[in-house]
């Protein structure tokens, strides 16, 4: 047995019943078997062994109060997977979803997607099982308060520095800053997705589908295409779903359809982007309502949006949300391209099927990373004390995804696979780090 599969074997018997976190494992352990070939020094200093354990993992009781006086008790969590290159950095989700197999699949390809950016961050992720679907304002503060009041201690601005994911929002990062604020009496950059009015970077909350658009638009052009007259399916209907289909239309493609857990619209003139912003961002309504507003437009709570035809696939909601199925009948329908908005959305199965059928498909470890990236420019700018202007924050931005565009497409080169991009994402992701491990020696 080679020595990454041995690490995987072991991994995945030390993390029982732990299914995404198994999942994430097994892909990057797997693309990794020809480094560790090629560079025999890696498993000589353990660094797979290293690499699968995080560094630390902390899990705490969230207490907090209803409105109707009751005490509600939630499950906290956090990983520091690996500070390699950095202070621990990566999103912060809020589910009732939200288990430890969940936080430590997200905290583990955060690692590898962080090193894409170039940028000096290492991986964490974390999260509670709190549902913020229809609570007020007064609850969601009271919540962010108490889950704040135990993490506070396990950040800091060259430690550990949080930001949204699922479930959170510019409100949720305000409530969660004004508490940190208020323990450390400490003006500091221990969170990013702040507002602009304390210290937020303007193009934070574009970044994700911003980032995730620029990557795919650079793939084209690299094959003389581009997003113009183009049909784009994105699903999901928050920051990274609203955000893509804004800078879709920009370039000239056309989104029809959106999604959340209980259904999907599908638009064949083109999503209203303004109703659909104004409906998530601002009312925290429900994609049902779309139809009353677009009364052509259908409303499925059954089937799957990837049945809709399209050129370009964009799945932007949650892991696992386009399956073998889905996968099959966007090749039937002509697809040409898949750009992974969310972590870990598509299956390793689905992702075969489109390396097998040569469609051009970008890994969410790199098709995401813009969002982390422009985290990572809000943490420079908190640190010089300084506000970039859009237009600076969103240029460095494309430089970015460009540079990551690069770097895996030449390691999938290099690796004698130049088709296969989730492979180049996990070699290019992997070797900074790797290095990193070496230098800094047995920790
Ligand atoms: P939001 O909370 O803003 O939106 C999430 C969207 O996904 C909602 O439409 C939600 O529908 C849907 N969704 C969530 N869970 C499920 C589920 N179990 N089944 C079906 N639909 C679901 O989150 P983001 O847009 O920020 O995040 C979306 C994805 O992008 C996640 O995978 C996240 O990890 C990833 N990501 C986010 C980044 C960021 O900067 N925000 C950066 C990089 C990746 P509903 O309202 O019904 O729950
Ligand atoms: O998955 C992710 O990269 C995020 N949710 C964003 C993390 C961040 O620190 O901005």
């Amino acid at each position: 047995m080679s020595y990454t599969n041995e690490v995987l074997r072991v991994a995945l018997e030390r993390n029982p019943g732990e299914a995404e976190f198994s999942q994430a494992l097994t892909e990057v352990m797997e693309a990794l078997e020809p480094v560790f070939e090629r560079h025999p020094e890696y498993a000589k200093n353990k660094i797979a062994d290293r690499l699968v354990e995080p560094e630390r993992f902390l899990m705490f009781r969230v207490p907090w109060t209803d409105d109707k006086g009751d005490i509600q008790v939630n499950r906290g969590f956090r990983v520091q997977f690996n500070s390699a290159i950095g202070p621990y950095k990566g999103g912060l989700r809020f589910h009732p979803s939200v288990n430890a197999s969940i936080i430590k699949f997200l905290g583990f390809e955060q690692i590898f997607k962080n090193s894409l950016t170039g940028l000096p961050i290492g991986g964490g992720k974390g999260g509670a099982d709190f549902d913020p679907k229809g609570k007020s304002d007064r609850e969601i503060m009271s919540f962010c308060q108490s889950f704040m009041t135990e993490l506070y201690r396990h950040i800091g601005p060259d430690t550990d520095v949080p930001a949204g994911d699922i479930g959170v929002g510019g409100r949720e990062i305000g409530y969660m800053y004004g508490q940190y604020k208020r323990i450390t009496n400490q003006c500091v950059g221990i969170l990013t997705g702040k507002d602009v009015a304390y210290g937020g970077s303007l193009g934070r909350p574009q970044a994700t589908g911003y980032g995730l658009v620029y990557l795919m638009d650079e793939l084209l052009r690299r094959r003389d295409d581009s997003f113009a007259g183009k049909t784009v399916v994105v699903s999901g209907s928050g920051n990274v779903a609203l955000y893509a289909s804004q800078k879709v239309f920009e370039l000239g493609g056309k989104v029809v359809s959106l999604s959340d857990s209980d259904g999907w619209i599908y638009d064949k003139e083109g999503i209203d982007l303004d109703f659909a912003m104004d409906l998530k961002f601002v009312r925290r309504g429900r994609l049902t309502e779309y139809k009353s507003h677009r009364p052509d437009a259908e409303y499925h709570a059954d089937g799957l949006v990837w049945s809709i035809p399209c050129d370009i696939a964009l799945p932007c909601a949650t892991q696992n949300e386009l399956l073998k199925d889905g996968a099959g009948l966007l090749i039937k329908n002509g697809c040409l391209a898949v750009g992974e908005g969310a972590n870990m959305p598509c299956s390793p199965e689905a992702v075969e099927l489109f390396l097998e059928n040569k469609i051009m498909y970008a890994p969410g470890k790199a098709a995401n990373a813009g969002g982390v990236a422009v985290s990572a420019l809000e943490m420079t700018q908190n640190s010089m004390r300084q506000c970039w202007s859009f237009s600076e924050v969103d240029a460095k931005l494309q430089t970015i995804m460009c540079n990551i565009c690069d770097q895996i497409t030449a390691a999938a080169a290099e690796y004698g696979q130049a088709h296969n991009l989730a492979l180049g994402a996990n070699i290019a992701g992997f070797v900074r780090v790797a290095q990193a491990m070496l230098l800094q020696g047995a920790v």
